[in-house]
């Protein structure tokens, strides 16, 4: 290796609750990369199934640190960002993009806003078009179908979609003006479950499908995106890495399964890192 690439990775610390930077962080890190984070907000927990948790927005931070970014000459080889803390840190995240990438870097938004249908609790309808506009500074998005829906300010289908709706959706959010779309949570049949990936330079639609657990797993759209990512900085295709991403998201769900651990603190995604090292080809490093 003659360089080892740099990566940020913008999203919440949630303190407790396997998700956003507790999950990128390692995850990149065992990807081989050098990773740097950007807090957007501190919370006691994340928000899907716990009440009371805490809630720092750290919107005020990110001009300081931006500030001194660009004092030491920093430049990333990938931004990463997710959960975001408020609709103002849309327009910051977006300058950050701009202004620490590197040449050739890539940009990933992973529009993390709503699940199942619903925007998460502390989101509202404006945020979900400030994401739309923060997709338009980035090369990929990942967002899963209810999170498509609300980009697109269409309405969610819920289960009842066909491959049809799915292709017609990759296309239409290229209007976003990313080219390279990736959909979480696509199913065609009751016992698989995947993603699916346009790239619009190529005209290039991809699937892959692996076994389908059933039940809810808190923190998988922020392991399937970071692993993504992990995939798509060691150079492989867009099709290659939404199989890394589903591959690994099923073991860290079938681990969590397995030791019959309560949901809401996230999937074991540690005990598959081994895995993921091995399908990025890193066995050997
Ligand atoms: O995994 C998505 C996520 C990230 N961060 C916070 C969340 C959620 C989902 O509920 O609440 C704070």
């Amino acid at each position: 290796m003659n360089k080892q690439k740099k990566v940020m990775a913008i999203h919440d610390i949630s303190c407790v609750g396997r998700c956003s930077l507790t999950v990128a962080l390692p995850i990149l890190s065992a990807g081989g990369f050098d990773c740097g984070v950007l807090p957007t907000a501190v919370l006691s927990t994340h928000t899907g199934g716990f009440t009371g948790f805490t809630y720092r927005d750290l919107t005020e931070d990110i001009n300081p640190i931006a500030t001194h970014w660009k004092s030491l000459g920093l430049k990333f080889d990938a931004l990463y960002s997710g959960f975001l803390g408020s609709f103002d840190q849309i327009e910051l995240v977006a300058e950050i993009f701009d202004n620490f990438k590197d040449e050739g870097a890539v940009v990933l938004v992973d529009p993390v806003m709503a699940d199942n249908g619903k925007l998460y609790s502390i989101y509202s309808p404006e945020m979900a078009r400030g994401m739309a506009g923060l997709c338009s500074h980035a090369d990929i998005i990942a967002p899963n179908l209810t999170e498509a829906a609300f980009l697109l300010g269409e309405e969610y289908k819920g289960d009842s979609y066909d491959k049809n709706y799915v292709e017609g959706l990759l296309k239409r959010l290229t209007s976003l003006g990313s080219r390279k779309i990736v959909l979480t949570g696509v199913s065609f049949e009751p016992t698989l479950l995947g993603a699916a990936s346009y790239d619009a330079d190529e005209d290039k639609i991809d699937y892959y499908f692996n076994e389908k657990v059933d039940g809810y797993f808190h923190g998988t759209g922020d392991v399937f995106s970071s692993s993504l990512l992990a995939a798509l900085m060691r150079g492989f295709s867009l099709g290659k890495s939404i199989e890394v991403a589903v591959e690994y998201t099923l073991r860290c769900i079938k681990h969590t399964d397995e030791l019959n651990l309560e949901r809401r603190y996230g999937v074991s995604f540690e005990l598959a890192l081994p895995y993921l090292i091995d399908l990025l080809g890193l066995s050997q490093a």
